[in-house]
């Protein structure tokens, strides 16, 4: 059994409520809790959580954070076709459309050329409470997407790149009624002056090993600072053009709904998911002795942080401390607040971050014209009991 599976059936039994340092299971050991700490449960986390809830998703158990990178056999994941197999010695990348020279690349010669490190944290834009575990972080390894596209050679009227995945599906397409069946690949793009800029990676290895196949094996696109569906994974070919690329995972699935005032009038966007959204939630709350640990993940689009700060009940804001750990620009940010004197009884916990831009992470209650569920970075107030 797989610590995934043990976990899930734990959560499963309901026994996380009971608390998950008293279980005493091997390979639930807690290791993220000192000596002498202890685990105190949220209580408006429901008993019966599943973080596996199909073969296609892993749901990260933010309570067990245990450091800056995830392993890889831990990272979230989740995908819309499943993995497609993918033999790595046949395996070619392909560039086509508005280029001087298509290219077709293996991957041996994708990693003899120049590589670079990126580390970067980024969660799912469907990721949101009470569960948040939608999310990792990472060192990727790879080649820049810049080194790749100039060795092809943009031509002037390339506006559009295209990047698709080895999967695909059987989509309906609906045009004003009629309904047409065709096979799709995953595919997602981006303008010209983002595919073309230093930092986006061809990325075949994470925390210094291969990709697994649930990141993407053996190529993905890696766009620090924007949402996960923007990473594309299993990347089999980039199309470059000029018309606009309208496909599912572009135009429809991703997209948000928000209402904002312009001039006193209220005026309607529907736009792609692209870069993050300032975030930050509580993961865990530990006891030591007296004192009381909240901790917990900051996630950006790599503007520098300002502020982070942690409220308990109605009391003030209060700076919590960023993990020095964590200053790298894309990296998630990890944080921590001790709170002294807690009193018995339930208390509510908060965070909220803010960036040097003055962006501050919003309320529920501020989003609340945002009317479909992608892209919620609202604060996420934490309910415990203190015994
Ligand atoms: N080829 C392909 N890439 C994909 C997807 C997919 O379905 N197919 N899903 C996207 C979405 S919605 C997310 S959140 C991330 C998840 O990445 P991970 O599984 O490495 O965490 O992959 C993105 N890249
Ligand atoms: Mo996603």
């Amino acid at each position: 059994m797989t610590i995934q599976n043990t976990r899930r059936e734990i959560l499963k039994g309901g026994l996380a409520v009971a608390g998950l340092s008293v279980l005493g299971i091997p390979d639930w050991a807690m290791p993220v809790l000192a000596q002498g700490e202890t685990l105190v449960e949220f209580t408006d986390l429901p008993p019966n959580i599943n973080l596996n809830p199909t073969v296609d998703r892993r749901i990260i158990d933010i309570r067990n954070i245990n450091g800056v990178f995830t392993p890889k056999d831990q990272f979230f994941t989740t995908q819309h076709y499943g993995h497609p197999e993918i033999d790595p010695a046949a395996y070619r990348l392909r560039i086509a459309g508005l280029v001087d020279r298509p290219l077709s690349l293996s991957l041996t010669e994708l990693k003899a050329m120049r590589s670079t490190d990126i580390v970067f944290g980024f969660e799912c834009s469907g990721n949101r409470r009470p569960l948040q575990g939608l999310t990792s972080n990472g060192r990727w390894t790879g080649v820049p997407l810049k080194t790749v596209l100039d060795r092809a050679g943009i031509k002037a009227e390339a506006r559009e790149f295209v990047f698709f995945g080895a999967d695909h599906g059987e989509e309906e397409v609906d045009f004003r009624g009629t309904i047409t069946k065709v096979d799709q690949q995953f595919g997602r793009s981006l303008p010209r002056d983002r595919a073309l800029s230093s930092e986006p990676l061809l990325a075949y290895a994470l925390n210094g090993e291969p990709l697994t196949k649930h990141q993407g094996f053996p190529l993905r696109l890696i766009m620090p600072g924007w949402y996960g569906v923007a990473n594309v994974k299993f990347l089999s070919e980039i199309h470059v053009q000029e018309d606009q690329y309208l496909g599912k995972f572009q135009a429809r699935w991703y997209r948000t709904l928000r209402g904002e005032m312009v001039n006193g009038e209220m005026k309607w966007k529907e736009a792609a998911i692209s870069h993050l959204q300032l975030k930050s939630f509580i993961a865990r709350v530990t006891r030591a002795g007296d004192a009381h640990n909240v901790f917990g993940v900051i996630l950006h689009d790599g503007t520098p942080i300002r502020s982070i700060e942690v409220k308990i009940d109605n009391g003030p804001w209060q700076a919590a401390t960023l993990d020095p750990s964590t200053k790298e620009k894309y990296s998630w940010k990890l944080f921590n607040y001790t709170w002294k004197g807690a009193t018995p009884g339930e208390h509510t916990l908060v965070s909220r971050v803010t960036d040097v831009t003055g962006r501050v992470q919003p309320t529920s209650e501020e989003l609340a014209n945002k009317k479909t569920f992608l892209e919620d970075n609202s604060q996420h107030p934490r309910t415990v009991k203190i015994a």
